[in-house]
C-alpha cells in the first residue's frame, strides 16, 4: 500500500516568522536521491552546518545527501558583508533562494547558515522528522526569504537545581529549542535544594548537595561534572547556542550552606531543604569566607564557560538586608569582571548601581520597575522575562497537572500577545538585549514534563524575540504553530495540545 502523499508547505509557514518572504509557486525544488549539499569553500564551520542539515534529512528521506565543497544543488555559502536594504545582515541573518534547480543560502557567518537550516527543515513536510525512510515527495516551496533577528539574545532557561536533568536530557532539550532559533541556554545550576556543578576545591557542594535526596521532594539528585559541563558547552556551540551559567546568590544558597557550614552566619550546619519555599537563605555579606568561596566559584565557572556571560542570580534575597545586598553585589561585580565575564543578574540586582556592561533580567509581573529603568538609562541592557508571559513553569489552565500559578495561568495566546519593548516604562527597544523564557523545575519530574511545559509556548516567545514587531499576528501564528503537532510527534517531543491551536493531523 502506498503511503499518503505529504502536503506541500507554504514558504511563509515558518516559526519564527521570517522578516521577508517572497513565494514563487512555480519554483519548487524537489530533494531527490542524487541531491548533494555544497558548503562554502574553506570553511570548516559551514561544512559542519552542511553535515547538520544532512543528518536532519537522511533518516526520513533515506538519501545519501553527501556534503562537500565541489558540487551540490543545496548550497550553503558565506558571503561577507551581506546586506539587505543597506543594513548588514549580522551573524544570524541569511538569504535563502529556492528554485527548481536548487537551494542557495547566503549568510555573513556560519550562525546565519544554521538559522537558514532551521527554516529549510520547517519548509519540508512534517514527515521529514520521522526516524525511518519513507517514500514521499520532498518538496521545498519556491521563492526567496530574507531574514535576520530583531534581538541578538533569544534564550531559554532550564532549572536543573530543583530537578536535575542529565547531559543527555539537556542535549535533547537543546536540539528541540534550536528549531526556533533560540541561541542562548541559561542553566540555573544552584538553588536551595541542590548544587549541580562540580567546583574545584569545594567537593562537598556536589557530593552532598548534588547527591541522593536533593531536589524538590528529593526527586532530583545529580550534578554535572566539569567534563559534563564542557561537553554541554561544546554541544551547544555546534548548534550556535551560548551557555549562560547561573550561580544564584546571595539568596537561594541553602544547598551550599548544607555542604559548607562556614558559609552560614554562625558557622552551624543547616538542614537540607526539599520544599519550595523561597527567600530564607543568604550568604553572609560581612564575612571574608563568603568572598573566598564566591571567587573560587566565579573563577571556575568563568574558566569552563567560553561564552561572555556569567549570571549571578540576585533574586529574592529576602533573608539579606538591603545594605548587605548592596555590599555583596558590589563585591561580586568586580570579581565577575576580573575573570573576564559580563555579569547578568535577575533585575533585583539593578537596585544597586551597575556598570554599563551588566545585564538585568526582568522577571516580575509588575507594570514598572524603577531599578531596571534606571539601569537601562545608564546604558545597561535588559533581558525581558516577565513571568506572566514567559515563565514556562506557569500552568496553561487552572487544571494543568504540572506547573505553578503565582504569575497566573498562561495559554499560548498570552505567551504570544505582548511586546518586550512596551513591557516596562523606560525600557524600550534600544535597551533590550532580548527575551528569555524560563522553565523552573519545582513540579517537573522528567524530560517529557519539561517538554510539555515548553511546547507550544516557547515558539511564541521565540517569535517575539526574532521576528519584526510589525509581523506579529496571532491568527497567523496559531495556524503556523498547528503544523508542529505532527512534527513533535515524529521528533518524540512531548507537548501540551492547547485547544487554542487547530492542530494538524499526523
Ligand atoms: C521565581 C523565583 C524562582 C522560582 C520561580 C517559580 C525567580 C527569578 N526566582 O523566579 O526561584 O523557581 O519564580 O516560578
Amino acid at each position: 500500500m502506498s503511503e499518503p502523499a505529504v502536503q506541500r508547505r507554504g514558504l511563509g509557514d515558518v516559526i519564527p516568522r521570517p522578516a521577508e518572504v517572497r513565494p514563487d509557486p512555480a519554483a519548487d525544488f524537489r530533494i531527490g536521491t542524487g541531491t548533494a549539499i555544497r558548503t562554502a569553500p574553506g570553511s570548516a564551520a559551514a561544512r559542519r552546518v552542511g553535515e547538520h542539515l544532512a543528518a536532519l534529512l537522511r533518516p526520513a528521506t533515506g538519501f545519501a545527501l553527501p556534503v562537500g565543497e565541489e558540487s551540490g544543488a543545496i548550497a550553503l555559502l558565506l558571503d561577507d558583508g551581506a546586506e539587505t536594504d543597506g543594513e548588514p545582515d549580522g551573524d544570524e541573518g541569511y538569504r535563502l533562494e529556492i528554485t527548481p534547480e536548487g537551494v542557495t543560502v547566503r549568510a555573513a557567518a556560519p550562525a546565519g547558515l544554521f538559522a537558514a537550516v532551521q527554516t529549510l527543515r520547517q519548509l519540508l513536510p512534517a514527515e521529514i522528522d520521522g526516524a525511518a525512510p519513507r517514500d514521499a515527495d520532498w518538496v521545498l516551496p519556491g521563492g526567496r526569504i530574507t531574514d535576520r533577528p530583531r534581538f541578538a539574545y533569544r534564550g531559554v532557561m532550564l532549572d536543573i537545581a530543583r530537578r536535575f536533568f542529565t547531559v543527555a536530557e539537556i542535549e535533547a532539550y537543546l536540539d528541540s529549542v534550536v528549531q526556533f532559533k533560540i541561541n542562548h541556554l541559561h542553566l540555573h545550576l544552584t538553588d536551595d535544594q541542590g548544587w549541580r556543578l562540580e567546583i574545584d576545591g569545594w567537593p562537598r557542594l556536589t557530593e552532598v548537595s548534588g547527591g541522593a535526596g536533593t531536589g524538590v521532594d528529593g526527586a532530583g539528585p545529580g550534578y554535572l561534572t566539569r567534563a559534563d559541563y564542557t561537553e554541554l558547552v561544546a554541544y551547544a556551540a555546534e548548534r550556535f547556542v551560548t551557555i549562560v551559567p547561573e550561580i544564584d546568590m546571595p539568596g537561594h544558597v541553602n544547598a551550599a550552606q548544607v555542604a559548607y557550614p562556614e558559609l552560614t552566619a554562625d558557622g552551624t550546619a543547616v538542614a537540607p531543604r526539599t520544599d519550595t519555599e523561597v527567600g530564607y537563605s543568604s550568604l553572609v555579606a560581612g564575612k571574608e569566607e563568603t568572598y573566598a568561596f564566591v571567587e573560587d566559584v566565579v573563577r571556575e565557572v568563568a574558566a569552563l564557560t567560553p561564552g561572555p556571560y556569567l549570571h549571578i542570580g540576585g533574586d529574592e534575597a529576602q533573608a539579606t538586608t538591603a545594605e548587605d545586598y548592596r555590599t555583596f553585589i558590589q563585591r561580586v561585580l568586580p570579581l565577575v569582571a576580573k575573570y573576564g565575564k559580563r555579569v547578568v543578574g535577575w533585575h533585583e540586582m539593578a537596585g544597586v548601581e551597575l556598570p554599563e556592561t551588566a545585564v538585568a533580567q526582568y522577571w516580575r509581573i509588575e507594570a514598572a520597575d524603577e531599578g531596571t529603568a534606571r539601569a537601562a538609562a545608564n546604558g545597561s541592557k535588559v533581558i525581558m522575562s516577565p513571568a506572566d508571559r514567559t515563565y514556562l513553569d506557569m500552568k496553561y489552565t487552572a487544571d494543568s497537572p504540572l506547573g505553578l500559578d503565582w504569575a497566573g495561568v498562561i495559554d499560548v495566546e498570552r505567551s504570544y500577545d505582548w511586546d518586550p519593548a512596551e513591557r516596562l516604562p523606560g525600557v524600550g527597544e534600544e535597551a533590550l538585549l532580548g527575551v528569555e523564557a524560563a522553565l523552573w523545575a519545582e513540579t517537573l519530574r522528567s524530560l517529557a514534563d519539561a517538554q510539555t511545559m515548553t511546547y507550544p509556548r516557547l515558539p511564541a516567545v521565540a517569535e517575539i524575540g526574532w521576528s519584526p514587531r510589525a509581523s506579529h499576528d496571532w491568527e497567523s501564528f496559531r495556524r503556523r504553530l498547528a503544523a508542529f503537532g505532527p512534527r513533535w510527534r515524529h521528533q518524540g517531543v512531548a507537548f501540551h495540545p492547547s485547544p487554542e491551536i487547530p492542530w494538524a493531523e499526523a
